[in-house]
């Protein structure tokens, strides 16, 4: 059924000129594709549709894409936050027992239906300043049987709410407290349970946490292996508390990501481009750890390598829930434009998920899209908090902020 949607200011995001901007534009849908997209003078005098809506002259973008999330988990970590503030580091806590095995013992004393109520709001608040993907990692079970049930739990996000939702496993995440001082036992572990995680479709790319905290370069490479035996795609938690060349490592595998990046290398920089690997920058967790030193964005830039921008939101180092303040947080702090931020957010945080169907207004794409009681998309890194859509159209029907479609009561979730 073809809906019209007309007067629209629309920033597409397809080409190099400034925001892909089409004014007074308009899209045409058919169930969850765009079909036509153009100058609102331009449209077809005789197409046919079932609907048709009056923009009034509203921006449109993109759905947002989060392409980095760890939204299952049970419990919370405010504890350390107040201590962080007495001046406990982050590894500090980490090497004490807390951090993310904190978080892991919560998780699996956890019930399915607490951990599934819990992301699910968490995701609904994402959705309501215009998520329409989202990317959720496993990784606080560290055992197979939490491990899978963290990724079924993260399945059936994806079913019953109304967006998409990409599952990544991240057994390697950090050392269970059964293998302290055994990390490589672990590893072999984890490669152990990919296969059956794989035959059940509960991963659709495999991640790894290297750093001296977590994983070893060599470790990384273990676990890669064995995703690539599979045919996953692979990321990385790549470089963010000290270089351990996990970047070029990870673009050797040709990964669809390195994330956070902040102790990057030229030589990095270099790999990942060589690779098309996409550079996610997280931001929240940059603040939160107070952090000085900024990814190298003008390198990534040299050397033409994708950026994006996500949340990363977890109970630790990023309990932050709105990807436009994490846009935000990449201007002010990491100095990229407004106009990277929301790419960041949209078409090369799809790319960082191997989506090519999304992340951009064009004919043939997922109608994917944001209408905004906004003037120009540079507002949407501007404001800080209090920036909501007017409207979130998800595969061409409109959602609610509550995660119902609108109009179909019967799909509520
Ligand atoms: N890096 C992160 O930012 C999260 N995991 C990771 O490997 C933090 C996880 C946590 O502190 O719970
Ligand atoms: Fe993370």
């Amino acid at each position: 059924m073809p809906i019209l949607w007309r007067h629209a200011q629309l920033a597409t995001l397809t080409d190099d000129a400034p925001w892909g901007w089409l004014a007074d534009g308009a899209l045409l849908t058919i169930g969850e594709r765009l079909v036509w997209l153009g100058r609102d003078a331009d449209l077809p005098g005789d197409a046919e549709v079932d609907a048709e809506y009056d923009l009034e002259g509203a921006l449109v973008t993109p759905g947002l894409v989060d392409c980095h999330t760890h939204l299952v988990y049970g419990g919370a970590r405010a504890d350390e936050f107040e201590a962080r503030l007495q001046g406990v580091s982050y590894a500090e806590i980490a090497r004490r027992g807390g951090g993310v095995l904190s978080t892991v013992r919560a998780t699996r004393e956890a019930a399915d239906e607490t951990l599934f109520a819990a992301a699910r709001r968490r995701a609904l608040a994402l959705l309501a300043e215009g998520v329409t993907t989202i990317e959720i990692k496993s990784g606080y079970g560290l055992n197979f049987a939490d491990e899978a049930r963290c990724l079924r739990i993260i399945r059936r996000l994806g079913r019953e709410l109304p967006l998409t939702v990409v599952a990544t496993f991240l057994g390697a995440h950090a050392l269970p407290p059964e293998f302290a001082g055994r990390p490589d036992d672990y590893v072999a572990e984890v490669c152990a349970w990919l296969p059956a995680l794989a035959a059940e479709g509960l991963a659709d790319a495999v991640d790894a946490f290297c750093e001296t905290i977590a994983f070893s370069n060599d470790q990384a490479r273990r676990v890669f292996d064995a995703a690539r035996a599979l045919g996953l795609p692979v990321k990385l938690h790549a470089e963010q508390l000290s270089d351990q060349g996990g970047a070029a490592l990870a673009a050797g595998y040709g990964a669809l990501s390195c994330d956070h990046l902040e102790y990057l290398n030229d030589a990095g920089a270099r790999a990942m481009a060589a690779a098309g690997t996409i550079a996610v920058l997280l931001p929240g967790a940059f603040y939160v750890l107070r952090e000085s030193r900024p990814p190298p964005i003008a390198a990534l830039r040299a050397a033409s390598v994708p950026l994006a921008v996500a949340t990363d939101h977890n109970p630790g180092s990023s309990p932050l829930l709105s990807l436009l303040l994490a846009m935000n947080l990449a201007c002010t702090l990491f100095r990229l434009t407004p106009e990277e931020a929301l790419r960041g957010a949209t078409i090369n945080a799809a790319r960082a998920l191997g989506l090519a169907d999304r992340g951009v207004l064009a004919v043939g794409k997922r109608a994917d899209f944001v209408v905004w009681p906004l003037n120009h998309p540079r507002e949407l890194a501007y404001w800080m908090g209090g920036c909501h859509p007017s409207r979130v159209i998800v595969g061409g029907r409109e959602v609610c902020a509550d995660g119902r479609v609108a109009n179909e009561a019967d799909l509520q979730p």
